[in-house]
């Protein structure tokens, strides 16, 4: 018998299975160098933890890791059901709000190394948390992609700590009762970006798509189609900070403005920036997790499924 110990909780909806002790060990490189290492060796944890029957395509796993530097607070390597993910937000406040519930943190300010670059987080005394997080910028302004059954798309392609393709006009109704519409919509997005050879910088997949519309309570609303087919039910962290990044670069929000951002079930983040001298801006989010489930996950060896259903 196998066991995973892990801490569940959510971040304006979306979820975050965080792996506290049971993986292999990864050794200690850099976060990039142990992610890569899980995928390459290790992957069967992944898909144990987050794809069915444990799991679902909409959760988020964190391994927790022990950091390289050790004035950092945790190192972390994000997962989904299709992959392996840079940079993650909602999964980032739902590390730190675990860090809390286990009593390992206490408010303040605490660094976390990810794969792409390590964040500074606050924990607030009212619980929520704040993330500055990695350099994002703009890479492409209205790019054109012709999307098969839906004609020309138009988008920025952005980078957050993952890759995006933003798109206001689209012509959708960005709402909770058209999901199966959106869904569909930006999968084509998605495969056509694939088929046409678009990435963004290093070669790395634009694998989020996020669609905007206005919102009464909100400066925006977004939906974020995630790797693995699940949308985001939170704003999403790093595609909040692909959306500031390219209203700094609009011109349309001043350094140090909030933008309220509202995701697809109306859970909110709101997002600030500071610009770098080279053009790209540091990001800084804030939302709220709340716990909701601490477990041990068992794999039986004569499990036919216990690593995980992958179709
Ligand atoms: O909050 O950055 C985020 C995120 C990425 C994928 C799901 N959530």
């Amino acid at each position: 018998m196998k066991r995973i110990q892990i801490l569940d909780s959510h971040t304006g909806g979306e979820p975050t299975r965080l792996v506290i002790d049971g993986f292999p060990d990864l050794g200690t490189g850099t976060m990039a160098e142990r992610r890569m290492l899980l995928a390459e060796r290790h992957d069967a944890w992944r898909a144990a933890t987050v794809l069915e029957p444990r799991g679902s395509d909409v959760v988020v796993g964190a391994l927790l890791c022990t950091p390289q530097d050790p004035a950092n607070a945790a190192g972390v390597i994000f997962f989904n059901n299709s992959g392996y993910l840079g940079m993650c937000g909602h999964g980032t406040i739902g590390l730190i709000a675990s860090l809390a519930y286990l009593g390992r943190i206490t408010p303040g300010e605490h660094r976390i190394e990810t794969p792409v670059g390590t964040v500074t987080t606050t924990l607030h005394t009212d619980g929520s948390v704040s993330v500055r997080n990695v350099p994002a910028y703009r890479l492409h302004h209205q790019l054109a992609v012709d999307v098969p059954g839906y004609g020309r798309v138009v988008g920025d392609v952005a980078w957050g700590g993952n890759w995006f393709f933003l798109i206001s006009d689209h012509g959708q109704r960005v709402a909770s009762d058209n999901l199966e519409a959106l869904m569909a919509y930006s999968c084509a997005v998605q495969q056509a970006l694939k088929d046409q050879g678009i990435r963004g910088d290093n070669g790395g997949e634009i694998d989020h798509i996020e669609l905007f519309a206005d919102d009464d309570q909100a400066d925006s609303r977004n939906y974020v189609l995630c790797p693995g087919k699940a949308y985001d039910r939170s704003p999403c962290g790093t595609g909040t900070s692909a959306k500031v990044a390219c209203l700094a670069a609009d011109g349309k929000l001043a350094p140090g403005a909030i933008w309220r951002q509202a995701s697809i079930i109306g859970s909110q983040f709101e997002a600030s920036y500071t610009l770098q001298d080279d053009g790209k801006v540091i990001p800084t989010l804030r939302g709220r997790a709340h716990m909701s489930s601490e477990a041990t996950l068992l794999i039986e060896g004569s499990d036919p499924f216990g690593w995980g259903i992958r179709l």
